[in-house]
Parts: structure tokens; C-alpha cells; sequence
């Protein structure tokens, strides 16, 4: 019988989105509930451990962001042919983390000189020593991060770049060949297309 899938989550791609790429590219149907800030109050205390994303997998609570995409990715097949390749995965995963806390930084601060100056470092220093990493990992492994094939990584740092992009108001993918080609082919496969197309519209 077909699993029911509810997401629970801020009107936002953020932390959802690589779950939502994941349920769509797996045909799941889901339930993408989102919410407004000022209803997060309200609903904080009913969630695990009192943070969002939250995944009901029939009427279960499933949270943590990574997990979940891992238990997914083992459902929907896109795992690594082996632990070594399941550790490439993983590597990549963290790593994308770290860029994003980097960002992160930016909403920490609350003077406006310091954002600013944040924002010019991130843009200037932080994309370039990551984006040229992928690159270089992606050129190497055949146009995906992990051996030439389709893994659950390449649709996570897809999804992730969807709304970093968005907030550093930079579409940076474009200027890393091997990364641009790997995101076209995330975004082209059908149902993560369809998902993007049919998706609500979200500044982050
Ligand atoms: N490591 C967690 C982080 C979850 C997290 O920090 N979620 C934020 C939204 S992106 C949240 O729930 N913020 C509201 C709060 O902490 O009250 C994951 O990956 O799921």
C-alpha cells in the first residue's frame, strides 16, 4: 500500500525543498502543509523537537532534514552502489551544509553594516572556494557528485542551491559549467520538473 507523506513546514523552499524534490522525483503524493511565521508559535511545541522540517510518514513524525532525505533516497533508490559511495554521498551533504550556515551568519546579525559586509564576503569569498569544489567533484565524477550516476546528492545540493540562489539574489550556478549542466539535469528530470513548475512561489 502507498505511504502517506505530510510536510510540515515554513511557506518557504528552505529546508523543505530537497524533501519535496525527493517526494516528487519518487512519485510520492504528499501533503505539503505550510505556514505562515506568525502561526510557527502556535505549532512549535507539536513538533519532535520543537523545529521544522517535520515529514508524517503514515501519521508518524519523521524530522531532521538530512535524515529524512536519506530515508527517502533509500526508498526512492538513489543511494550509492556502496558505503564507500554512500560516504561520497553523505561528504557532499555536510558540505553543502557547512556553505549554507555560512549564509546562515547573514541572518544572525542584525546590524545592517555587518549584513552587508557579510553578504560582500559570501558573494565574493565563500561561493567561489565552494562552488569551484563541486565543479571540479562533478567534472571528475562524470557529471554527477558520485560515480557517474544519479544519486540522492545531486538532487539535494539541486534543491539547496534553489533557494540559496534566491537569497543571495545570485544565480551562481551559471558560472560553473559542470554545476549549471548538473542542475539542468536535476531540474529536467520530469517530476522534479512538474514539481518546479507547480510549486508555490517563494522568496527563499
Ligand atoms: N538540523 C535541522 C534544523 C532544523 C531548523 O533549524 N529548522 C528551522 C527552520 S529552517 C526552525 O524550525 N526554526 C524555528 C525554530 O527553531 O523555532 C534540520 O535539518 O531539520
Amino acid at each position: 500500500m502507498a505511504h502517506t507523506y505530510k510536510l510540515s513546514y515554513f511557506d518557504l523552499m528552505g529546508l523543505g525543498e530537497a524533501i519535496r524534490f525527493l517526494l516528487s522525483y519518487g512519485g510520492a503524493k504528499f501533503e505539503d502543509f505550510r505556514f505562515a511565521r506568525d502561526q510557527w508559535p502556535a505549532l512549535k511545541n507539536s513538533m519532535p523537537y520543537g523545529k521544522v522540517p517535520v515529514l508524517e510518514i503514515d501519521g508518524k513524525a519523521t524530522h531532521q532534514s538530512i535524515a529524512i532525505c536519506r530515508y527517502l533516497a533509500k526508498q526512492f533508490k538513489l543511494m550509492g552502489g556502496s558505503d564507500w559511495e554512500d560516504l561520497q554521498c553523505d561528504m557532499i551533504v555536510d558540505t553543502v551544509t557547512d556553505f549554507r550556515m555560512q549564509a546562515a551568519r547573514f541572518f544572525q546579525e542584525t546590524d545592517e553594516k555587518k549584513k552587508e559586509e557579510i553578504m560582500k564576503s559570501l558573494i565574493a569569498e565563500t561561493v567561489p572556494y565552494y562552488m569551484s569544489r563541486f565543479d571540479a567533484q562533478v567534472k571528475k565524477n562524470g557529471g554527477h557528485f558520485v560515480n557517474g550516476k544519479l544519486t540522492w546528492a545531486d538532487i539535494y545540493v539541486v534543491a539547496v542551491f534553489q533557494f540559496l540562489q534566491k537569497f543571495l539574489k545570485v544565480d551562481f550556478v551559471n558560472d560553473y559549467t559542470n554545476m549549471k549542466a548538473l542542475q539542468d539535469k536535476v531540474l529536467n528530470l520530469p517530476a522534479i520538473k512538474s514539481w518546479v513548475e507547480k510549486r508555490p512561489k517563494t522568496d527563499m
